[in-house]
This record gives C-alpha cells, sequence and structure tokens, in this order.
C-alpha cells in the first residue's frame, strides 16, 4: 500500500472549507445537464446564470485499499424548477465498498437506491450521520436556504460509477411541494416537461 504522512485537515464547518492540502472540484449549473427533470427551467436558469451548484473538497489520499477518503461536500441552496440543488450521485464501482456522511451544517435529503431500484432518504444536516450501505447509490440533496455541508469518508479504491445515474436518475425527486420538501415518483425522461 503506499504510504503518506498522517496528517491533520482544519475544517471549517460555517464555510465549509478544509485549509492545506485539498483538491477542490466545483459543479456548476452547466455541469448538470440532464440530471434535473425540468429541462425547460434548466435551460432558462443557465440562460440568466451559471451558479456553483456544489463543491467537493477531498484530501490528498491515495484512491488504492486500505486507505480512507475524506473530505467535504458543500452543496448550495437553490432549485431548478421545483427540483432542489442536488449532487449527481453515483454508486461506487468496487462492490462492497460504503461510504459515512456526517452533517456539518445546514439540512437536506439524502436519495439512496440500488441497481434494483429499492431506494429510501435519509434526512441529512448539521449533526446527523448518515451510513450509506456498500452497494447503495446516493445523491445529496440541499432543501434548506443555508448552504449543507457534510463530511465524508469512504473506502480508497471504491471509485465511482456515474454513468447509472447520469443514464437513468433515481426512481425518487426531492422536490419543493407547498414551500418544503416532498419526494415524487421520478416520471422519467418520456415524461419530462410535461408535469
Ligand atoms: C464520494 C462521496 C462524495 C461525493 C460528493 C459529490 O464517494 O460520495 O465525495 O463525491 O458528495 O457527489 P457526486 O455524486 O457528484 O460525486
Ligand atoms: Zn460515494
Amino acid at each position: 500500500m503506499e504510504a503518506i504522512e498522517p496528517f491533520v485537515l482544519r475544517v471549517a464547518a460555517a464555510g465549509g472549507c478544509i485549509e492545506s492540502e485539498a483538491a477542490r472540484i466545483t459543479r456548476r449549473l452547466s455541469d448538470m445537464a440532464g440530471f434535473y427533470h425540468d429541462q425547460d427551467a434548466y435551460a432558462a436558469m443557465l440562460a440568466q446564470d451559471d451558479p456553483v451548484v456544489y463543491e467537493v473538497v477531498e484530501a490528498q489520499v491515495p484512491e488504492v485499499e486500505g486507505h480512507v477518503r475524506c473530505g467535504m461536500t458543500i452543496l448550495y441552496p437553490g432549485r431548478v424548477g421545483d427540483e432542489y440543488f442536488m449532487t449527481k450521485g453515483h454508486f461506487h464501482e468496487k462492490p462492497g465498498t460504503g461510504e459515512v456522511y456526517y452533517g456539518l451544517s445546514g439540512s437536506g435529503m439524502m436519495l439512496l437506491q440500488t441497481r434494483q431500484g429499492d431506494w429510501r432518504t435519509l434526512s441529512v444536516g448539521l449533526g446527523t450521520l448518515a451510513y450509506v450501505p456498500p452497494d447503495w447509490g446516493h445523491r445529496s440533496v440541499n432543501t434548506g436556504v443555508e448552504p449543507l455541508v457534510l463530511f465524508f469518508a469512504y473506502p480508497g479504491d471504491a471509485g465511482h460509477d456515474y454513468d447509472t445515474i447520469a443514464a437513468g436518475g433515481f426512481v425518487r425527486l426531492v422536490v419543493e411541494r407547498g414551500g418544503g420538501p416532498a419526494v415524487e415518483e421520478n416520471p422519467g425522461p418520456a415524461a419530462r416537461n410535461r408535469r
């Protein structure tokens, strides 16, 4: 196994930043074509602005068995049509690899689903530990008005399969109804824009 020095990272919950050695990925609205169910709302919003939807700040840990990848996701508040800002979502490529999330600020939901289509939702946010068992795809959703900041840790060799979710989406959507979040069946690509 590749050896690295023990380290600490300074985590600032409010700003969601990890200082020192960390890689930052920024996902803007333009990076999320095809992920939101209301494609007209997506196009109209993108014509006005290209906001940052989320950032991932990850410690520099080898992506090999035995190491633990860790960092934070900072998911900003907002909606595309009635669907709350969310991460792309993925399965881990290596079977049998789970993940732990711990909420540092904000509030939201995690959508989980198996490759067979079984699904669950978890409430996440400040003070909540969310456990993603092996082989459950996962997506974070910000249903609040503040940034949702989630610390995460997962096996170094898990890898990421984005294609499955990108192709079929999750079977449920988290949408705003009457001022609050609701979980609804995903009408699927064929039904997009008919709602
Ligand atoms: C990685 C872990 C998180 C996500 C992050 C962004 O296994 O689950 O670091 O990468 O929350 O989500 P996504 O779906 O865009 O990778
Ligand atoms: Zn993951």
